[in-house]
């Protein structure tokens, strides 16, 4: 089991405000102080009150009591031909609607399935989507539905059960699936720390790490080797790496003839990476190989939470930002030429969700598609919401060392640095590589079924 370990605050404040049995397990051994193992401290620990006022979660999460039974199988099923739903009891009494067509498109079957690829070998011209069901019988504890052309198909009931079309059977498998829930910070963040070896060849930590990246936003490794190649290797422990046209990892240095603002001594203000492309990177990875003697510290602040913020201090600002498509350019030679061009949200609502921070000022551009007249109000808005950022109270401050590897959500969190002094003994250099979101939770959901030995 991983000895590793949040060591600092944020993590036992989440384990109080979620009800995912699975996260709260993988949390536990992140959590973990090393002084007092878990089986010796059952109880979580108290909330840290530079959290309670800023974190909450968003998004769909499982915070409705658990909606259906966790054990038991099928008391009995029943056919409601008017409304074309099976209807399906469970041996605590609770109930399931299924319909007919969603059943006949998912027959497990191996004429149906393709089991080898998991995946649906029935084409939609096979499926009659007004097929009705001449019996169905529950026996060994399956649902057996036979179909008016005799085709039969088998359900297993835990698979049903996951399946349940209750809004709090859904929302409770789409956070299990997609873990929307996020902790939200501010200057007070408790960054959650993990050891870089630690995260390579353990299980347990690994899902940790990005179970708080996911969570919480960011997570600082420690223990790097002080040479290239290691946002690389944390980015085969995932999967792949994102190319983009600064290359398969990045080096962060101060350059000739930058191509990018990032690439000198100077201040970077609050930004996400990449808004250029319409797609931007969804993790970033950052590994200091060697600090500058003087300045080149670290800001992030938490651009939901932000997001939020504005919404409630200036709905104008915030529709502004969530409805105007801005310009990005980004134009050069690195990996090999290009000329990049995007239109993109400052701020992305999905059902009024914020989802993703697009926003670095380098690379805005002087081409804005706007009326005339919006003009002002874009940046009065944009004005507000950099303002709201900038708010001490709001931003966390660190000083990266060689060999720490900072992660973090691309699409949430805006970063910057302070300008450094740059030359002969004091030469700055960071490592980057990008990743996507998908890939990152795709190892996730691996890891979790692995470390917890789910289905
Ligand atoms: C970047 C960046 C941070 C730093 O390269 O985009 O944000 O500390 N760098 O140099
Ligand atoms: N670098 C660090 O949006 C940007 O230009 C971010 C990307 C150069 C790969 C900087
Ligand atoms: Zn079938
Ligand atoms: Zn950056």
């Amino acid at each position: 089991m991983a000895s590793a370990l949040l060591t600092r605050r944020v993590l036992p404040a989440m384990l109080q405000r979620s009800r995912s049995v699975m996260t709260c397990q993988a949390l536990k051994t992140l959590c973990r102080p090393p002084s007092s193992p878990w089986a010796r401290a059952p109880t979580v620990p108290a909330p840290p009150s530079c959290l309670t006022p800023c974190v909450q979660f968003r998004g769909q999460q499982t915070q409705a009591a658990a909606p259906l039974p966790s054990t038991g199988g099928v008391r009995q099923a029943r056919i409601l031909d008017d409304e074309r739903l099976l209807e399906v009891e469970w041996e605590d009494g609770g109930q399931s609607l299924y319909p007919f067509t969603w059943l006949r498109d998912n027959c497990p079957c191996p004429q149906c399935t393709l089991h080898s690829a998991q995946a649906r070998s029935l084409l939609l011209s096979q499926l009659d989507v007004h097929t009705g069901i001449d019996a169905v019988q529950v026996a060994d504890n399956k649902v057996s539905i036979t179909w008016p052309d005799q085709h039969s198909s088998e359900f297993d009931p835990e698979w049903l059960r996951k399946r349940c079309f209750s809004s709090a059977a859904r929302q409770a498998e789409q956070e299990e699936l997609f873990i929307n829930g996020r902790v939200y910070w501010d200057s007070e963040l408790c960054m959650p720390t993990a050891d870089f070896h630690e995260v390579l060849h353990d299980d347990g930590a690994a899902l940790a790490w990005l179970l708080a990246m996911r969570r919480v936003g960011i997570v600082h490794l420690r223990g790097a080797p002080l040479e290239q190649g290691q946002v690389a290797r944390l980015s085969e422990r995932i999967g792949y790496l994102r190319l983009t046209f600064y290359g398969h990892t990045w080096q962060v240095q101060d350059k000739p003839m930058a191509n990018n603002v990032a690439y000198t001594s100077g201040e970077l203000s609050l930004h996400t990476d990449y808004p250029a492309l319409h797609h931007p990177p969804g993790v970033q990875f950052l590994h200091c190989l060697s600090q500058a003697r003087s300045g080149g510290e670290s800001l992030v602040v938490d651009g939901f939470h932000m997001a939020e913020q504005l919404r409630r201090e200036d709905p104008q600002a915030f529709h502004t930002l969530t409805s105007l498509r801005v310009d990005f350019t980004d134009t050069g030679t690195d990996y090999c030429d290009f000329m990049v061009q995007s239109k993109n949200h400052i701020i992305d609502l999905d059902e009024g969700q914020v989802v993703r921070i697009n926003y670095n000022n380098a690379t805005r551009d002087s081409v804005l598609d706007l009326p005339v007249h919006q003009v002002q109000p874009f940046y009065r808005a944009l004005k507000a919401y950099v303002e709201i950022m900038n708010r001490p109270q709001n931003m966390a401050t660190y000083r990266m060392e060689p060999g720490d590897v900072y992660t973090f959500d691309n699409w949430r969190l805006l970063h910057g640095r302070k300008s450094y002094v740059s030359g002969l003994g004091s030469l700055r250099h960071l490592e980057g590589a990008y990743l996507d979101w998908d890939e990152v939770m795709s190892r996730l959901r691996i890891l979790r079924r692995s470390v917890h030995g789910e289905a």
